[in-house]
């Protein structure tokens, strides 16, 4: 019997049994919600080194904040120096599980993120969120904040492993981060907003499209957002794109389709060819049953970098 196979998996999703997810605690408590957000340096307080073998990635095929970190992860060439393992798509109030779709915890054998959450700190009760970047050395939880786990991913392990391409260079990181401070907002959490009712919806929706209109004349003349390369600006742009008209809009209740930005849309098929996007997007994971899924295999015509 291999190793694995003796590991447990959670129970089926139970909502009558263990509720609805949701967090409870005071209300005056200071401690933010994400609390984990160690990083990854040579000689930092924390001792969180980057080494070969020394952290595994708990992942969600459906999280677009996970997938940040496995394209970062793939174009940082790091398949053998950081692993990784999908939890379910689905939970219930025990909170992210390891179940037979995607497998075992391969690492600690957990049953449940949340027994990670709870040997890094006693009686923890926070959010328990994908991507989670755990240290095998220590035994605890390094980082749940999907943008420190993305930089690090894609700076730190340089020595360890020849990148794909360098996908957050110091030359352009205040152009990603300026990129990060309007698409944050206005796309990768203003796309699901855009889909909701009501004045808030309809806010969240004039924004997103305004940004899309915006995009697609940038990207009308150029292949990436930033740069003559993939970047961390392109990586953050693009999981919120292969969702939308599978997800947000699934239903075309925000807009026909990407399609209505041809540059955008052939920009996203264009990333789409890079293995390191295509390989780590699984499109059961995150389709509303019956949406209509776009031809993410048509010919996109692009200019040159
Ligand atoms: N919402 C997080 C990003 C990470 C995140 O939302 N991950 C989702 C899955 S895509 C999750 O695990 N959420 C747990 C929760 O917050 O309920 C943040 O804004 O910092």
């Amino acid at each position: 019997m291999s190793r694995l196979s003796q590991f447990r998996l959670a129970s089926p999703v139970d909502t009558t049994t263990y509720g609805e997810y949701h967090v409870t605690r005071r209300a005056d408590d200071p401690r933010p919600l994400y609390r984990f957000t160690g990083r990854i340096t040579e000689d930092g307080p924390t001792g969180f080194t980057p080494r070969a073998g020394r952290y595994h990635l708990y992942a969600g095929w459906f999280c677009p904040w996970s997938q940040r970190v496995t394209i970062a992860r793939a174009l940082a060439g790091l398949d053998d120096v950081v692993s990784v393992s999908y939890v379910d798509n689905v939970r219930d109030g025990r909170g992210w599980a390891f179940r037979e779709l995607y497998g075992p915890d391969p690492v600690n054998g957990f049953t449940l993120l949340r027994e990670a959450y709870e040997a890094t700190e006693e009686g923890f009760d926070g959010h328990i969120s994908v991507p989670t970047l755990w240290d095998r050395a220590t035994a605890t939880v390094v980082s749940n904040d999907f943008k420190g786990i993305g930089i690090d991913v894609g700076t730190r392990f340089r020595h360890l492993a020849e990148p794909l391409v360098v996908t957050y260079p110091e030359r352009h990181r205040d152009e990603i981060e300026e990129l990060d401070a309007w698409l944050g907002p206005a796309v990768n959490y203003g796309a699901a907003a855009a889909g909701r009712p009501g004045p808030d919806g309809a806010r969240a929706r004039a924004a997103l499209l305004d940004a899309f209109a915006t995009l697609d004349e940038r990207l009308a003349t150029r292949r990436y957002l930033v740069g003559s390369t993939v970047t961390e600006a392109d990586i953050r742009l693009w999981v919120t794109l292969v969702r939308y008209d599978v997800g947000p809009n699934a239903h075309r209740a925000i807009n026909p389709g990407l399609r209505e930005y041809p540059h955008l849309w052939a920009y996203a098929r264009d990333l789409y060819t890079v293995p390191a996007f295509r390989d780590t997007t699984d499109f059961e994971s995150f389709t509303v049953p019956g949406a209509e899924v776009p031809d993410w295999h048509a010919p996109a015509a692009r200019p040159p970098a």
